[in-house]
Formats: C-alpha cells, sequence, structure tokens
C-alpha cells in the first residue's frame, strides 16, 4: 500500500516532490556523513497523531491537560537516552542540534561569558560561535585548533594557555568535520583546572558512542553532552541534551529549554527519537556501529593509497575529510558536482587553514553511516572509494562517467535502503 494515500489524493505538488526524493534517495549513494535512513518506524512515529498535542513542561509536570500519553511518550525517551549515554538526565525537548547548544549556552553561561571551543576552520561548527551567527552577538568565544593537521592532534598546551588566559564558563569538545578521537581526559582536566563546565557537542558522533565504538565523553567526567538525534543516531531530525550527574545542571538546562527558549514541544518527533532509541539499544546497533567504522577505514585505506591527503591523517569514526584540490587539483565544489553526476553525494567543505573560500574550498567530507544502513560492507566501501578517485582525476571524460554513474546506481539496487533494523 502506498504509505501517501491522502497526500496523493489532496496535494499533487507535495506528492510528487516526496516521490522525487524518495526516488533519489533509493538510486543515490548517500555519503554526507551528517546523513542517514530513519527505519519505517521511526517515520510512523513522527507521523502519528502526536504532532496535534501540545504539552509545554516536562513529563508529570505539564501546563495543558490530557497528556497521559505524552508522559509516557517523553519519559521513555528520556529513560532511553540515560540507559545509551551513562547518565543521569535528559532533555529530549531540542528540536535540533542548534537550539540544544544554544539552550545550553543560556543554562550554563550569562551573557557576555567566554565559551573555549575548535576553531571553525579546524573542525568546529557553526554553533560554536560562528561570526555569522546570532549567538556570537551573545557570548564571547574563544578558540584552540589542531597542532598537526596531518595527525589531528589538537594543541592541548594551547587549549590549556587560552583557557586561563580567557577563563571560559565552558570548553566545548565537539565538530562536525573532524574524524580523530579527543583526549576527553585533558579537556575535562583542563575545565577543573579554570572552573569551566565541560561539554561536548557529539552530535556527529553520538549513535558511535551509543553503540559503543568510540569513547564516551562521560566516562571522562565531562558534565553535558548536547547532541542531535539524526546523524548517526539514526533517529528523527532533533537534539537532546545529556547530563552526566548534577542535578543543579539539570534543572538549569530543563529551564533553559522550555520555557527559555522553546514553547511546546514536538511530541511526535519525541515519540520517533524514544523508538530510535530503542533500536540503538538492541545489539543489531552495535553491529551496525562497527561496520561503519570499518567501512570508514576502508575508505581512508584506498584514499591514503591513491596518495589524497586526508585531514589528520585518516579517521577514528565515521567521517573522512579529502584535501582534493591540494592532492587532485579539482576544487570541492567542482569534485561535489562531478560525483553528483555519478549518484554520489556528498559535500564540499574547508579544510584547517583553508586557502580557499568557503563556497569553493578546497575539501570534500564524507562518511558511512547511511551506506552501513543500506548493508554495505568494506568491499563496496573500498570499490567506492576508488570510483570517488577515478572520476576526480579524469572529471571531464563523459564516457568514464557513464559507466560510473551505472556502476553506482546498480550497487544502490543490490543494497536498498532498509525498512526495518530489527
Ligand atoms: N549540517 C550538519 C552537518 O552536516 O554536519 C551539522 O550542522
Amino acid at each position: 500500500m502506498n504509505e501517501y494515500n491522502y497526500i496523493k489524493k489532496q496535494d499533487a505538488e507535495i506528492y510528487e516532490a516526496i516521490m522525487g526524493e524518495e526516488a533519489r534517495e533509493a538510486s543515490g549513494l548517500e555519503l554526507i556523513p551528517s546523513e542517514n535512513y530513519v527505519s519505517r518506524a521511526v517515520r510512523e512515529a513522527n507521523g502519528s497523531v502526536l504532532t496535534n498535542k501540545y504539552s509545554e513542561g516536562y513529563p508529570g509536570r505539564r501546563y495543558y491537560g490530557g497528556q497521559d500519553y505524552t508522559d509516557a511518550v517523553e519519559q521513555l525517551a528520556i529513560d532511553r537516552a540515560c540507559e545509551l549515554f551513562g547518565c543521569t538526565y535528559a532533555n529530549v525537548q531540542p528540536l535540533s542540534g542548534a537550539p540544544a547548544n544554544v539552550a545550553m549556552y543560556f543554562a550554563l553561561m550569562e551573557p557576555g561569558d567566554t565559551v573555549l571551543g575548535m576553531d571553525l576552520s579546524h573542525g568546529g561548527h557553526l554553533t560554536h560561535g560562528h561570526p555569522t551567527t546570532s549567538i556570537n552577538k551573545v557570548f564571547n568565544f574563544v578558540r584552540y585548533k589542531m597542532k598537526d593537521v596531518d595527525t589531528g592532534e589538537i594543541d592541548y598546551d594551547e587549549l590549556r594557555e587560552v583557557a586561563l588566559e580567557h577563563k571560559p564558563k565552558i570548553i566545548l569538545a565537539g565538530f562536525s568535520a573532524y574524524s580523530r578521537e579527543l583526549d576527553y581526559q585533558k579537556f575535562v582536566d583542563i575545565a577543573r583546572e579554570v572552573g569551566a563546565y565541560a561539554v561536548a557537542d557529539m552530535a556527529h558522533i553520538a549513535g558511535l558512542i551509543a553503540g559503543g565504538v568510540v569513547q564516551n565523553p562521560f566516562d571522562y567526567g565531562f558534565d553535558v553532552i548536547t547532541s542531535t538525534t539524526h546523524k548517526t543516531m539514526r533517529g528523527p531530525r532533533g537534539g537532546m541534551i545529556l547530563i552526566r550527574e548534577d542535578k543543579e545542571i539539570a534543572q538549569k538546562i530543563n529551564k533553559a529549554v522550555f520555557p527559555g527558549l522553546q514553547g511546546g514541544p514536538h511530541m511526535n518527533l519525541i515519540a520517533g527519537k524514544a523508538v530510535a532509541f530503542g533500536e540503538a539499544l538492541r545489539p543489531e546497533f552495535k553491529e551496525y556501529c562497527q561496520q561503519v567504522l570499518k567501512n570508514a577505514k576502508a575508505m581512508e585505506k584506498v584514499f591514503l593509497e591513491k596518495e589524497v591527503r586526508l585531514l589528520g591523517g585518516g579517521t577514528d569514526n565515521h567521517l573522512l575529510l579529502a584535501d582534493v584540490y591540494g592532492s587532485l587539483g579539482v576544487t570541492g565544489q567542482e569534485a561535489e558536482t562531478v560525483l553528483d553526476e555519478i549518484g554520489i553525494t556528498l559535500n564540499k567543505n574547508m579544510i584547517a587553514d583553508e586557502s580557499r573560500t568557503a563556497m569553493d574550498p578546497s575539501g570534500i567530507r564524507f562518511g558511512t553511516p547511511a551506506m552501513t544502513t543500506r548493508g554495505m560492507k568494506e568491499t563496496e566501501a573500498t570499490r567506492l572509494a576508488e570510483i570517488m578517485i577515478e572520476v576526480l582525476k579524469d572529471k571531464d571524460n563523459q564516457q568514464l562517467k557513464d559507466a560510473l554513474k551505472a556502476e553506482v546506481e546498480a550497487l544502490c539496487t543490490s543494497f536498498p535502503v532498509p525498512e526495518s533494523f530489527v
């Protein structure tokens, strides 16, 4: 049965767009490292009647009546999040990663206070104080960087020096374009030394933490983790804030999310989060996360063998950042366009100490969460990396592009997007 019967009948334009996207996702190869495919169960929750309900407040403490089922949904999402990440408190209401970070800043700081976060060109995120963001007008952001962009090692001496000089209220670990593990203990030690909160923005790797294949910042004493619930978490678009154990911090976070920043929580999406967290608690999710890493390593091997420079020298997680301009003479924008032509979607990306522009940088960023959800393993990951380099080395060869497009399409047909992971 077509699950969009009602849209089809009443709104042909939207129906066509949804069908188009469904076909695009099925026939193309998704390598944007922040994207993934959710289960049909998650989509059912997202599309459920829970979208009708207002439920300002928190379970057991709502402003409106009729909360019998919303309370159950939100409490399940909270309990499952705490179990997944080994923490005591969770706020599952943030609408996405950006509002989660904004609420966290307001919970833990006063306007004018300082955050020490990763330099944006070295892998940090817009919400870590990019000059174009509103939050940059409210708080003061100072930076640390990698010591060596070819090993990815953070300059922890610089981090400590900047922390001692600027006395930040928050030391922020986390990234959206960084492929290595962080030394969480060093972050916590420096945070304790200067009296700052240790906060990790784990939006990219939350699923990998939950699956136990990368380190959990809470194991090193981080106070707070912010995250999205999509990406490697494979849940609905949304955010969450996790608090290791401090009740006072949890209360501040709750107040900062509602009423501080948001109104009524999106209960349908919170139900989707609960369903995804339930999936992530199953042993199959751990296997999935292990395979995400193996596939990234397989791609890393090809890029290094073919002497394409990888920022950080390789990867410890799900993503890779390649300097295609430096290694192949193809700009990030050109690479994105050419790969799109053969059915591979990824994104251009600035590299550390970028010499080009944001709109046409030197790098591309790609990753394995979505392809791994389709069931692809090292053999496919290796071949995909070879295809990428082949086409980038000979980007004007239409015959080659046609052949590789057909190969990518055949691969996608052999590995359809699954409906269920249980
Ligand atoms: N847009 C997300 C990403 O691709 O990393 C983060 O905001």
